[in-house]
């Protein structure tokens, strides 16, 4: 028999390098910590060969959790989130979240591994055989294929400067199972890797935009300005703040940027938003799209009272998407408020205080109507109840994140808990989509260090509940509150038409608390409003894994939440 042998040519005097180490080289090159992903083939050794380089590896039980990780990761710290899978499964079990990180404008790096690129372009059926860059290109910002050892630095490069530039957005990078073990001259290999220099470049306003954006601000009776999550993404807090605070307009927080003014300073217009959106007379917008969550800009919510819009974005072609916009500010939103700032010094009147004290009163009025909803200590807990509770663990600690999804526990949410710090609110975003939960969790602890709170529908739950096993695995200080209301928006349907359950609802009483014992967690249930604030206290104070099962009252909720007008009415109903 032939024993096999190793080819040893110029090995003595050449030092090697490969693609799995230029890869890992390129990587840590860029500043890049941590890696989200699962493990199969052909990523398996890459995963072991990272972690052993000093990266971060972090490993779920299912892609798309792992690519809503690497994309929250990307909006909280502003550097692409790394997202591995391996090939087409894998990569589809990834695409949903590098989809809803375009949607976003959250950084994120989509990594898969992909089969023999010969096979796969004939289509003989290889092994997990997916053209896996045609697919992923419609759904991204870029996406590149890197097939030469020596072309991984540049690709890399290329990955992470499309994902933070200008606009940010997901990129999927398509790496052939075989590049992994091409080996290059290390030297040559090294010398091939990039350093991003200035990733995100400034973008400057041009002048004469922002002087036209100071006069019609200046114009205004009745101003508004209205914060996105770009807003948040910016980093810029400190320039927002001054900005609005020196206007003395009142602002309306989007939901992730809930906190970068707290929700409680003077001039928060949050509880106050109908008014505000229907009789304000100029809106600027800073980093907010006129999308639907903003009801595109026109219609009933918005009033009839003419409107001027004032917007702020790095994207040129958002002006203008549903409503004409009279002073478009294109830059990034860091430059541009600094260039508003600038025209203000000389000098700037607040706005007529008619407007504020209107404003203030209906806020005023909202907020005490609220209060004995969120004070009550009802059993069955009702939505209100519960999250008066929770409201008040956030206020006690504004470090902590908030991760929050579902419908009623999404929208009453978004509306009950102040947040009083910048990018401490991480939620649904743009889609409204279910399943961010336990990957924005997992993400949300390792990248902050801080403790975090998931308040989650039950429904909501589902859709990522196998990562408490993670969030137990690396011991991260993550504390679960499932409001089980026993189904999705409600618990009380029924279905008239033989045995099946009514297609909302779940088993009824269900103890999602017991998912969390069978990894070595906390769980506990929680029947009291009381009895909730002390349950979530004790996790947080531990620091350990905890899912607390927090019992509401199967009929408090209502279809699709605060979003009900959105489902689709029969014109034949309607007879
Ligand atoms: C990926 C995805 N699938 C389905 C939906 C539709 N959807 C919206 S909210 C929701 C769940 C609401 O139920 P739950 O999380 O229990 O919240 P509740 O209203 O009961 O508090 C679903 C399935 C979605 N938004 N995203
Ligand atoms: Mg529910």
């Amino acid at each position: 028999m032939d024993t096999p042998t190793v080819a040893k040519p110029n090995e003595a005097q050449e030092e090697l390098t490969d693609g799995f180490h230029l890869i890992i080289d390129a990587l840590k090159l860029n500043g890049i910590k941590t890696i989200y992903g699962v493990p199969g083939i052909p990523i398996t050794d890459f995963g072991r060969m990272a972690q052993a380089a000093g990266i971060r590896v972090i490993a779920f039980r299912h892609e798309q959790n792992a690519g809503n990780a690497a994309a929250i990761a990307g909006f909280l710290t502003k550097q692409p989130g790394i997202c591995l899978t391996v090939s087409a499964p894998g990569f589809l079990n990834g695409l949903t979240a590098l989809a809803n990180a375009t949607t976003n404008c959250f950084p994120m790096i989509l990594i898969s591994g992909s089969s023999e690129r010969e096979i796969v372009d004939l289509q003989q059926g290889d092994y997990e055989e997916m053209d896996q860059l045609a697919i992923a290109k419609p759904l991204c910002k870029a996406a590149f294929r890197v097939l030469h050892a020596a072309d991984i630095g540049i690709g890399i490069a290329r990955a992470i400067r499309a994902a933070v530039s200008g606009r940010p957005g997901g990129v999927y990078l398509d790496l052939p199972a075989k590049l992994f073990g091409q080996v290059m001259n290390a030297e040559a290999g090294a010398k091939s890797l990039v350093k991003v220099v200035d990733p995100a470049p400034a973008q400057i306003p041009a002048p004469s935009a922002v002087k036209r954006a100071l006069e019609v601000l200046k114009s205004a009776k009745k101003p508004l300005i209205i914060l996105g999550k770009g807003a948040a993404y910016a980093q810029a807090d400190d320039a927002i703040k001054t900005l609005v605070e020196k206007s003395g307009i009142p602002f309306l927080p989007m939901s992730m940027a809930k906190g970068l003014l707290p929700d409680t300073h003077p001039q928060c217009a949050g509880a106050a938003r109908s008014t505000v959106l229907q009789q304000s007379d100029v809106v600027m917008l800073i980093g907010a799209r006129l999308n639907w969550l903003l009801s595109h800009g026109k219609g009933k919510t918005w009033g009839g009272a003419p409107k001027r819009f004032i917007q702020i974005d790095i994207d040129p072609r958002e002006m203008d998407s549903n409503v004409e916009i009279a002073a478009p500010l294109v830059g990034d939103i860091g430059s541009c408020v600094a260039a508003l700032l600038d025209g203000m010094a000389s000098g700037w009147a607040p706005p007529p205080a008619d407007w504020t004290g209107a404003v203030k009163a209906k806020k005023d009025e909202n907020i005490a109507k609220m209060a004995p909803r969120l004070m009550n200590n009802n059993v069955p807990m009702d939505f209100h109840g519960a999250l008066g509770a929770l409201r008040t663990v956030i206020k006690e600690r504004p470090d902590a994140m908030l991760v929050n999804e579902g419908a009623n526990t999404l929208d009453l949410a978004r509306g009950t808990i102040d947040m009083y710090k910048p990018r401490k609110r991480i939620d649904v975003g743009t889609w409204g989509v279910m399943g961010i939960g336990m990957g924005y969790a997992v993400a949300a602890a390792i990248e902050t260090g801080k403790p975090v709170l998931a308040v989650e529908g039950d429904s909501a739950f589902g859709f990522s509940g196998m990562e408490v096993e993670t969030i137990c695995r690396y011991k991260l200080p993550v504390c679960i509150v499932i409001f089980n209301n026993n189904g999705i928006y409600r618990g009380t349907d029924v279905n008239n038409v033989g045995s099946d359950p009514a297609w909302t609802t779940f088993v009824p009483g269900a103890r999602y608390d017991k998912i969390m014992e069978a990894f070595g967690g906390v769980g506990l249930q929680a029947t009291s409003p009381d009895e909730l604030k002390r349950a979530v206290d004790a996790a947080i104070e531990s620091g350990k894994p905890t899912l607390i099962n927090a019992v509401i009252d199967p009929a408090a909720g209502s279809e699709s939440g605060r979003i009900g007008n959105l489902n689709p009415q029969s014109a034949l109903k309607k007879k």
